[in-house]
């Protein structure tokens, strides 16, 4: 059976929006791609603004196989992993699987920070606001996240309707 999951991708490095764009386009099962914002990076040393954004997957993949996935396009990426928290070409993170909880030694869905992040709780928002709004501690994040959360554009020509 196809269930709803949500990654969040993010890019501090290099042609950041090119990251994105084909991460997207290799991703199995998109439904839906948000908008990218351009964000200032939370944690870790000095470094570049982000751009991030969150896509819908319908998919009969486990939550194993998605961490799979978002592992290949990080590689594809020529992510180097140095420092925690530093910046990268290309960050991708298995935010959330509809009705599942996996905690795993490298796994955890809900992703443990999803509810914290203004750089993933805004373009989810704009995927599925009652999602978010079920979080309860999300308002206040999301109204102090403003600031630093801008939209930047869209991946793709098209836009969602109405904007
Ligand atoms: O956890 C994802 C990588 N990351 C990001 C990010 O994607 N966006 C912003 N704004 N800050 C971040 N810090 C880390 S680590």
């Amino acid at each position: 059976m196809k269930r709803t999951a949500y990654l969040g991708l993010g890019s501090n490095l290099g042609n950041r929006l090119e990251y994105l764009k084909l991460a997207v386009s290799n991703l199995p099962d998109v439904s839906k791609v948000s908008p990218v914002y351009e964000t200032a990076p939370v944690g870790g040393p000095e470094q570049g603004s982000y751009l991030n954004c969150v896509v819908q997957l319908k998919t009969e993949l486990t939550g194993r196989d998605l961490l799979t996935e978002c592992q290949k396009q990080e590689k594809l990426a020529d992510r180097i992993r140095t420092e925690r928290w530093g910046p990268r070409t290309l960050d991708v993170d298995l935010l959330w699987i509809d009705g599942e909880v996996i905690e795993e030694e490298d796994l955890t869905v809900p992703h443990p920070r999803m509810k914290e992040r203004g750089f993933v709780l805004i373009p989810l928002r704009d995927l599925d606001p009652t999602l978010v709004d079920s979080f309860s501690d999300s308002e206040e994040v999301i109204s102090g996240a403003f600031d630093s959360v801008i939209k930047f554009g869209f991946l793709s020509d098209e836009t969602p309707d109405g904007e």
